[in-house]
């Protein structure tokens, strides 16, 4: 009895230090957050691989303007996307739920209604909370309007305004779909009302000569499917008739995003800001600006790449040039993992010259392995964050959600993010204490808790024929060993069935997870 008395009290003591440490780690960034008030700059790069980048050990290309971010602050190793694609990786880092807990987050049409519920707790709702000046500007992607899709010749409602962003300048979902025009807060920019805009993803609508009946047409030809209306010489998904004063211009497209950019920087320099800067680059079609033009020797998507360094480059100079790079985290990811042919010929194939663009990782988009979701990662905030560390810490984007919202002070049930985990010691790289697990969600869903990686068994197809990715389904669970076989060479799920097994019951207890209460 006695010695369980003294046990009893040992554990105690235990606990209380923990809740203590726990307390005060989460003051540290509060207290950080308190006196600074920082700007937060979320750069949110399209289809970029974990290989992509010098500073992820790229050698056929050089991103210096990017690298600076890691340069001056933390490079993450086991960062993650929650998904293979954008609209579900997308959905992931605003709501702080995984997507695939709710139907309708799959890739997005153009004329797609808004998939997040206004009201819902986003990202930029927290930071709106706290205060800051919150700004969108490049890709949405996760649908406007009401059901039914959006009125593009009218007041375009809900909109990334309706969920917690003051500002906002984006295109709707994809620079490979129609409508191919830029939108304003609620405005279709520069439409002329004599010439109204209409959409279909269904039947072919109006005149305009396609992709698929007038290739003479094209300056890019497709490689599959995106053969409907002809915009700037290049056929999309999609047909559109009308906006033709409002339609963009793919080679500038970087440049305006830029402009729009530096422009919320100027104006909101005196008050705290967060600008979330999601480029099209380096999605197709890859169109790079004649600045651009073949200087990769790569081809298009080399040259994007190039493209999308300089639009960094811009916005560093931008913070330098207002005195504010002192007080700014910049943070640098990707939506998922990268591709070669997704619907062009734009020579990536041909032209790749032994460069990686997963770096070491099987797989690419689309895929349940390693190269769909694990991405690149760096975050600077100068004299806060230690210049030139690396993390390998185990974080996923659906954590930036509740880490915003710890560090600035505000606490949410787990009911509104229910798979965001608080993670801004980490971020700030103070911990190395990342997630104990999480999950990747390619065509079937997997589990990784950075030693071991579990993939569910999936019948859908192993390859997708399109872009030659591997996909990462088998009908056979798989399990491999990311420590020692980082490329998911070797299925040893044969050789440790216990281990197969406690994983796919960890999936699926947090499958059946649903906003039970508990605080950040
Ligand atoms: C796919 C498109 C691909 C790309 C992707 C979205 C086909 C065959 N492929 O459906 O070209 O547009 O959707 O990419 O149509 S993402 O990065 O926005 O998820
Ligand atoms: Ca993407």
């Amino acid at each position: 009895m006695k010695h369980f008395l003294k046990l009893f009290l040992f554990a105690a003591l235990i606990a209380v230090v923990a809740i203590s440490c726990k307390t005060a780690v989460r003051n540290n960034a509060t207290a950080l957050y308190n006196s600074n008030k920082p700007n937060i700059i979320f750069i949110y790069a399209d289809d970029l691989g974990y290989g992509d980048l010098s500073a992820y050990g790229a050698t056929k290309i050089s991103t210096p303007n990017i690298d600076r971010i890691a340069a001056n602050g933390i490079q993450f190793t086991n960062a993650y996307a929650t998904s293979a694609t954008c609209t579900p990786s997308r959905y992931s880092l605003m709501t702080g739920e995984y997507a695939w807990r709710k139907k309708g987050t799959g890739i997005a049409a153009g004329d797609a209604a808004m998939i997040i519920q206004p009201g819902r707790l986003t990202l930029p709702f927290v930071l709106q909370n706290a205060g800051y000046h919150t700004g969108i500007v490049g890709k949405w992607h996760l649908g406007l309007g009401p059901p039914g899709g959006p009125d593009w010749n009218g007041e375009i409602n809900p909109c990334p305004l309706d969920i917690g962003f003051d500002y906002s300048y984006i295109m709707a979902a994809t620079a490979d779909r129609v409508p191919c025009v830029y939108i304003e807060n609620r405005h279709v920019v520069g439409l002329d009302p004599n010439d109204p805009i209409a959409v279909s993803y269904g039947k072919p609508i109006g005149n305009e000569p396609t992709g698929r009946d007038n290739p003479e047409l094209l300056k890019l030809k497709p490689s599959h499917t995106h053969n409907n209306t002809i915009i700037n010489g290049i056929s999309r998904i999609g047909y559109m008739t009308g906006g033709h004063s409002a339609r963009w211009i793919d080679e500038n497209m970087a440049d305006t995003f830029t402009r729009r950019a530096i422009d919320f920087l100027e104006q909101n320099s005196q008050k705290p800001f967060f600008l979330f800067f999601s480029t099209n680059d380096i999605h197709v079609p890859r169109v790079p600006h004649p600045q651009f033009a073949g200087k990769s020797g790569m081809g298009a998507r080399g040259d994007v790449i190039l493209q999308l360094d300089w639009c960094v480059g811009e916005l560093l100079k931008t913070l330098d040039n207002l005195n504010l790079t002192k007080n700014t985290i910049i943070i640098f990811s990707s939506d998922n993992g990268p591709v070669l042919d997704d619907g062009y010929h734009d020579e990536a194939v041909e032209k790749l010259n032994g460069h990686k663009p997963a770096g070491p990782f099987r797989g690419g988009k689309y895929s349940a392995f390693e190269g769909g979701t694990r991405i690149p990662l760096m975050i600077s905030w100068p004299g806060k964050i230690k210049a030139g560390i690396f993390s390998d810490a185990l974080i996923s984007q659906v954590d930036f959600l509740a880490s915003f919202a710890s560090f600035t002070g505000q606490q949410q049930s787990n009911k509104e993010a229910p798979d965001s985990e608080n993670m801004m010691d980490v971020l700030l790289g103070r911990s190395k204490k990342g997630r104990t697990s999480l999950v990747q969600q390619g065509g079937t869903l997997a589990l990784t808790n950075n030693e071991w990686k579990y993939i569910e068994p999936d019948n859908g197809p192993q390859i997708n024929p399109n872009t030659n990715i591997e996909l990462g389904n088998d009908p056979q669970p798989q399990l491999y060993n990311l420590k020692t076989d980082k490329g998911e060479q070797n299925n040893v799920a044969a050789q440790h069935p216990d281990i197969v097994k406690e994983m796919a019951k960890l999936l699926q207890k947090i499958k059946n997870v649903r906003g039970e209460e508990k605080n950040f």
